[in-house]
């Protein structure tokens, strides 16, 4: 199995690439869902829903929407990969917020709306395939990346480049800098999913590394990956 962001380039080059691609995602991310309940995989796009998708607001070339705005969605909470499965049956994902720019936009929305926390793409590569990736250790550092576009992030511990000051929250349950895995000295449950807080820690709104189980409404975006391959199996579709 490739690494899972190196081979991001081809997934662009033909229907049937993308076709391959999506299985190879489905069973990475198949076997990474296996730790909480078995058998999961992620969903593949509905035509009809991409054509029809929620377009709440439009940056950058993309389209997001959160799901408490979208009657059908709205007072639903989702555990990370379904949420993740809500927005791809739309050609969307998760968000993922790369820029400041993006993130400050997340973050007002989150603001404006009192929402007090959501899902992001952001996940630990802890699952299988990891493993060999010296790169990414120590993991709470640089073992982070956007599950979206598979896309490495900044090491936890810098402020990205680019950005003014560090997304990751300061403090926490543990009273130390996210991420701190700190469910694992619970329950042993790693704190692999990234949401947004809406200063449950009196911080602010901030990145926090929470285990993935949790039930949280989420922000869908675009994606590019999924919208390119409805188009190209379903000619004529307007997206
Ligand atoms: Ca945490």
């Amino acid at each position: 199995m490739p690494p899972l962001w190196k081979n991001a380039n081809s997934l662009t080059a033909t229907a049937m690439m993308q076709t391959w691609a999506l299985v190879v995602c489905a069973a990475a991310l198949a076997a990474l869902a296996g730790a909480q309940k078995p058998g999961r995989f992620l969903s593949l796009p509905q035509p009809q829903k991409c054509a029809n998708r929620p377009k709440e607001f439009f940056y950058r070339g993309h389209n997001y929407f959160f799901t408490g705005h979208v009657p059908a969605l709205a007072n639903k909470k989702f555990d990370w990969l379904d949420g993740r499965n809500i927005c791809r049956e739309y050609c969307m994902d998760l968000v993922s917020m790369e820029t400041q720019e993006e993130n400050n936009l997340i973050f007002k929305l989150i603001q404006t709306n009192d929402i007090p926390y959501i899902w992001t793409s952001g996940r630990l590569c802890d699952f299988k395939g990891c493993e060999s990736r010296k790169d990414l250790e120590p993991k709470n550092i640089f073992g982070w990346f956007w599950s979206a576009n598979r896309e490495k992030m900044s090491p936890t511990n810098q402020i990205p480049n680019g950005w003014g000051y560090n997304p990751w929250s300061q403090t926490g349950h543990k009273k130390q800098r996210q991420p701190d895995n700190a469910e694992f000295d619970i329950n042993g449950t790693t704190e692999s999913c990234l949401s947004i807080l809406n200063n449950v820690y009196n911080d602010g709104i901030a990145w926090h590394d929470v285990a993935c189980y949790h039930e949280k409404p989420v922000v869908c975006e675009d994606s590019e990956e999924l919208l390119n391959y409805v188009a190209s199996t379903n000619p004529g579709l307007r997206l």
